[in-house]
């Protein structure tokens, strides 16, 4: 009896030191929580465990919208398989792959995947990490940009670095003036929000 409670015991403990290991042995993460939109988001997955993964699906990683739609897939070294240590990097550029043509992502909350296989192609893992993709245009900050921060445009419409009038947060491109390239810019992200 005192036997078979001790088997029962270890096996219990293992399988539950190879379920802590299992999310202990990949590092999924990207560079910022947040970034604005257009911003190049840093991707990084290391396998800090001893065995080396595999991947079935090229390229591995996946980026979803709020919604579970995937959006873009990353473009990687011609590899399936990644050794103890070794890591992956991938910088996406916020676009839509898979609009035709590609089309930079709304603002929101996005994804990014991983599915991670052992040597016989069998699903080990799915680590994923989610980030926010806010708008470039948000020049008073409430999250929209609408008719609010087009009217701070307005108020600053020419102004360079130093005028009374000149607004930090209505120059889009921080090049020091106010004007047709940073309303280009709330252009672009018109009514986005999240
Ligand atoms: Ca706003
Ligand atoms: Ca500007």
């Amino acid at each position: 009896m005192g036997i078979v409670l001790s088997v029962l015991l270890g096996s219990m403990l293992s399988a539950t030191s190879s379920m802590a290991a299992t999310s202990d042995v990949f590092i999924l993460e990207t560079d910022k929580a947040t970034y604005v939109r257009g911003e190049d988001v840093k991707i990084n997955f290391t396998n800090s465990g001893d065995e080396t993964i595999y991947f079935v699906w090229y390229p591995p990683f996946t980026i979803s919208d709020a919604q579970g739609v995937v959006v873009a897939a990353g473009e990687l070294p011609m590899t399936t398989a990644l050794p103890p240590g070794e890591s992956l990097n991938w910088t996406w550029d916020q676009m839509n792959d898979y609009l035709i043509p590609p089309e930079l992502v709304p603002a929101g909350n996005y994804t990014v995947t991983v599915e991670v296989h052992n040597s016989t192609w069998g699903l080990i893992a799915i680590p994923s990490t989610s980030f926010k993709i806010v708008p470039r245009a948000d020049a008073n900050h409430d999250g929209y940009v609408n008719v609010l921060d087009l009217g701070l445009l307005s108020d600053a419409w020419l102004a360079e670095s130093g005028d009374p009038n000149y607004n930090p947060d209505v120059d889009f491109n921080m090049d020091d003036v106010i004007n047709i390239l940073d309303l280009g810019i709330l252009s672009d992200d018109w009514l986005q929000g999240c």
